[in-house]
């Protein structure tokens, strides 16, 4: 594995979900593989699930991890090509990419969606540029579109807890928040839900009010129902996450506290399972009493990352 952000990365769903239990039951299995091998991560954004997860992961592999905070601990970097450099940033990716390979045999990159320029971000013009120069495989560990190893563990968890269902119904719901979030939660949750749905594995329904459908490329084949009630009607996951707009590019639409996951609308379920990828702002996305009942399940979910970006860091290494 060369790279890390679409589904198709992973290639077959099942194999994939196979081998993250297999990950999980023996996770020191495969130290030989990563001893002496080192994995650089790399944020332009604050992390705790991602940051730690990976780190560990990595350490069950038996690798040295290395974490670099760009505009905390490094030079400021310019992301653009061709501009003059006179402002703040005093290096520039082009050169700082192949640095960082040089240093390593993994990448990952944490790198936001900035809502400045959708054509942009939506090429994934940063982390491209990471497996362009670096030389190295890459992981997108949250990027302008995606967040891979974040929808890995959520299918890892609901397949973990789905039970006896065959074919769960999984909602993804937008909720309320007083900030402009990405896009990349819930466009990786999509992808990978319709992935999981073309082999029949989950129903998958996404519910959001009026100008918060995501971009088209991920929209494709995905039920959309605009009524939040009926689309949590017997649903067996809920997984609430907010993003901005994808339209009206990075911009807030909505604060309707109607959309907030509370007892009510968990009463519409076939009692439900609650997801949130976290970090997660409690009574406006969700309420106490949802997130603090026992059909809450965000606190394995966040335990699945370090399996997910553990089955991927193996099959990097794998095929070094
Ligand atoms: C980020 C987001 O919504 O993309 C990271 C989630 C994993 N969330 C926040 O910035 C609060
Ligand atoms: N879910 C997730 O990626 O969390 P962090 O932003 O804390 O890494």
């Amino acid at each position: 594995m060369k790279r890390f952000l679409t589904v198709d990365d992973i290639g077959d769903l099942k194999a994939a979900l196979a081998e993250a239990q297999q990950v999980k039951k023996t996770p020191f299995a495969w130290q030989e593989l990563g001893r002496n091998k080192t994995i650089i991560i790399i944020f332009f954004n604050s992390s705790l699930r991602t940051r730690l997860s990976t780190q560990k992961a990595a350490l069950n592999m038996g690798m040295n991890p290395i974490v670099l905070n760009i505009n905390g601990d490094s030079w400021k970097l310019e992301t653009e090509m061709g501009v003059v450099m006179d402002g703040d940033k005093t290096e520039h990716l082009r050169e700082a990419i192949p640095v960082i390979g040089s240093y390593c045999d993994i990448i990952g990159v944490r790198s936001f969606a900035k809502f400045e320029d959708r054509k942009s971000e939506y090429e994934e013009s940063i982390i491209n540029q990471f497996i362009q120069y670096s030389g190295r495989p890459v992981i997108s560990l949250e990027s302008a579109t995606r967040h891979p190893c974040q929808a890995f563990a959520d299918l890892i968890t609901i397949d973990e807890y789905k039970g006896s269902i065959k074919r769960p119904k999984v909602v993804l719901t937008w909720a309320p928040h007083p900030r402009a979030l990405p896009q990349a939660v819930p466009n990786s949750f999509a992808e990978w839900m319709r992935a999981a749905e073309k082999q029949g594995m989950v129903d998958f329904v996404l519910t959001c009010p009026e100008g918060y459908d995501l971009a088209p490329e991920f929209m494709k084949g995905v039920k959309l129902e605009r009524d939040q009630k009926k689309a949590f009607d017997g649903a067996d996951f809920i997984y609430a996450k907010n993003w901005s707009s994808y339209e009206q590019y990075g911009q807030i639409l909505s604060k309707d506290m109607s959309w907030t996951v509370d007892a009510e609308h968990m009463s519409w379920t076939n009692n439900a399972k609650f997801m949130h990828c976290l970090p997660v702002r409690r009574n406006m996305i969700v309420t106490d009493e949802v997130i603090d009942s026992p059909n809450s399940i965000v606190i394995p979910e966040a335990a699945n990352r370090v399996f997910s970006a553990q089955v991927v860091i193996k099959r990097m290494l794998e095929s070094l």
